[in-house]
This record gives structure tokens, C-alpha cells and sequence, in this order.
């Protein structure tokens, strides 16, 4: 399938894996993109040379190339720009922020750089800067959001820039592709459909709760200090909730979210971990491998077409 974004990264389905912390390591992201999609290494919280070594492990099982995802609130987000540089990575994309200090470095490197953004006004900026594509990522989401639904978000980041726009949020088959090409998107970009992957090192209670979770068993935690997370229902996010409600502040939220993603998805700890998920984990029912999941959505897509007119 022939789209901008295929064309621009050289993959063979418009398709993206989410740069996704601690799940996200090589071997989802070089699955991903040895199936005909881009795979991403999520950088996360992670060091720098933690980066490097996931790089280098990608590059021997795979001679498609993966890109990187930046968390730009990671302390270690200076290096890891740097890293990307001298270890040759073709695509990086960058979220939680504005990558804007690193983007002449990037370009210089010969690197596609695809930011998320959460507004219209970071994708003008964004393409200003040099951005080769943007990632309009709609709160649908699990994990950091912003405050637009993929629906409202897309169609208008598409009219404010003339580089590609990848669709995220809210989608996971078909269906949702469909809607996101509809909407103007040039490619998909999937996240939790992804943790379940068969080839996703994700612990399995943390694929278990999104395999049975449904469409209103997720949360949004820390939307009153401004870093709203949306992850499913569980007793971390009660407490949190509970305590954010009665005013908390900042640091005492965070010492209950300090480690906890790395406690689910690691762990398997699904009490007091942060199990990061989209809305649309209800309508994830069985762990399979990323290419059968990439060829499902493209053949139900494909199924879709014969039905319009
Ligand atoms: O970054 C994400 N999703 C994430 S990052 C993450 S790591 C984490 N771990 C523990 C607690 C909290 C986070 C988990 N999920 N998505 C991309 C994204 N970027 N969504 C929204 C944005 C965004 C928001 C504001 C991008 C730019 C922006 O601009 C702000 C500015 O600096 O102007």
C-alpha cells in the first residue's frame, strides 16, 4: 500500500508501532518493522547508553530499519539526541514536549524526525522547525495525552501543515484505519494493540487486563498538575484519584506513580503499577504476532473499500 508515509520511510504498510516505555524494546520494535510497518525503540525514562545497546541489538535481528521515540521529559533526552546520531537511526519521533533544540542537529544527520503533537498550533511549529511528518496523537491514548479526541484533532492538524499526518489514538483495526485515511491521516500509529503482541516483552497480567478490559476501563490520573496519564482502572489509580481530588500535590502524587509503569509492565504488577492503555482496549481480544496483526488491519481495510461507494 502506497501512501506518503510509506513512501517517505520506505516501509511497506503505513502502519507505526507507539514508542512505548519499557515495552517498546528491540525486539517489539524489530517485529514490527520486519512485518512491514516501522517498529520504534520507546527510549521512555531510560539512559542513554541503554538506548545505544537497544539500537545495536535492533540492527542484528533486523536489516529494516527501526526508528527511536524521544520522551522528552526523560532527564536523559539531551544524549539519547545525540545517540541516535552517531548510531545512523533513519526515523526519530519525539513526544511529551517540543523537540525544536535538536532538530538542526536531526536534519544535519539526514534523520526523519516525527514529533507527536497534541495541537494544531505544536504541528505548525513543529513543521516550521523542519519536521518531515507529525503524529497527531488524540487523548484517546493510553499513556501522556493531550486534551483533543483523534476525531476533532486529526482533520484540523491536517489542515494547518502540508507534511504527511500519522493518526493516533483511538485506533486498532480496520475500522479505525479506515477513519483515520478518511480524516486525512497519511498512516496509523497504534500503541496498545501492540502491547499484546506476541513478540511485546510486556508481562503477561499486564496483556491479561488489556485483553479483558472494556471501552470505560480506563482513567486519566494527574490532569490537575498538567501531566494527565490514561492507564486502566486499578487500585494505584483509585488512591491516586481519590488523593488528586483532595488536593494533593505534586510530589505526593508522584511518589505513588514513581516506578510503577516499570512495576506493570516488568513486574506483572497490576495492583500498584501503571497499566498504560487506550480506550479502545476493549476491543483487544487475543495476543497475536505483529504480523498478523498488521495484516489483519490492512485486509479489513481492504474489505471496507469493496463497502463504500
Ligand atoms: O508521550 C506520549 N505518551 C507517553 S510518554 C510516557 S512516559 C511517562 N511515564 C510515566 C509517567 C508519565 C509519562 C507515556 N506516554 N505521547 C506523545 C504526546 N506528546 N502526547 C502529547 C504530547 C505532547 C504534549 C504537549 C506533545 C507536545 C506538547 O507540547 C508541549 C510544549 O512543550 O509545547
Amino acid at each position: 500500500m502506497k501512501t506518503k508515509i510509506t513512501e517517505l520511510l520506505g516501509i511497506t504498510y503505513p502502519v507505526i508501532q507507539g514508542g512505548m516505555a519499557w515495552v517498546a524494546e528491540y525486539h517489539l520494535a524489530s517485529a514490527v518493522s520486519e512485518a512491514g510497518g516501522l517498529g520504534l525503540i520507546g527510549a521512555g525514562g531510560a539512559p542513554a547508553e541503554f538506548v545505544r545497546e537497544q539500537i545495536r541489538k535492533a540492527k542484528e535481528v533486523t536489516k529494516k530499519p527501526c526508528g527511536v521515540n524521544i520522551m522528552l521529559m526523560n532527564p536523559e533526552a539531551e544524549g539519547i539526541a545525540r545517540v541516535v546520531v552517531e548510531e545512523g537511526v533513519q526515523v526519530v519521533t519525539t513526544g511529551a514536549g517540543n523537540p525544536g533544540k535538536y532538530m538542526a542537529m536531526w536534519k544535519e544527520a539526514g534523520i526523519k524526525v516525527i514529533p507527536v503533537v497534541a495541537s494544531a498550533a505544536m504541528a505548525k511549529l513543529m513543521e516550521r522547525a523542519g519536521a518531515d511528518a507529525v503524529v497527531a496523537e488524540g487523548m484517546e491514548s493510553g499513556g501522556h495525552i493531550g486534551q483533543l479526541t483523534t476525531m476533532a484533532l486529526l482533520p484540523q492538524v491536517v489542515d494547518a501543515v502540508a507534511i504527511p499526518v500519522i493518526a493516533a489514538g483511538g485506533i486498532a483495526d480496520g475500522r479505525g484505519f479506515a477513519a483515520a485515511r478518511m480524516l486525512g491521516a497519511e498512516a496509523v500509529q497504534m500503541g496498545t494493540r501492540f502491547v499484546v503482541a506476541r513478540e511485546s516483552i510486556a508481562h503477561d497480567n499486564y496483556k491479561k487486563k488489556i485483553i479483558a478490559a472494556r471501552d470505560i476501563d480506563s482513567e486519566v490520573t494527574g490532569m490537575s498538575h498538567g501531566h494527565p496519564v490514561r492507564q486502566l482502572r486499578n487500585q494505584m489509580t483509585r488512591e491516586y484519584l481519590k488523593l488528586e481530588k483532595g488536593g494533593a500535590s505534586f510530589e505526593e502524587l508522584e511518589q505513588l506513580t514513581l516506578g510503577a509503569l516499570r512495576k506493570a509492565v516488568v513486574d506483572g504488577d497490576t495492583v500498584n503499577g501503571t497499566l498504560m492503555a487506550g480506550q479502545i482496549a476493549g476491543m483487544i481480544h487475543k495476543e497475536q504476532t505483529c504480523s498478523e496483526i498488521i495484516r489483519e488491519i490492512m485486509a479489513e481495510y481492504e474489505e471496507l473499500l469493496k463497502t463504500i461507494k
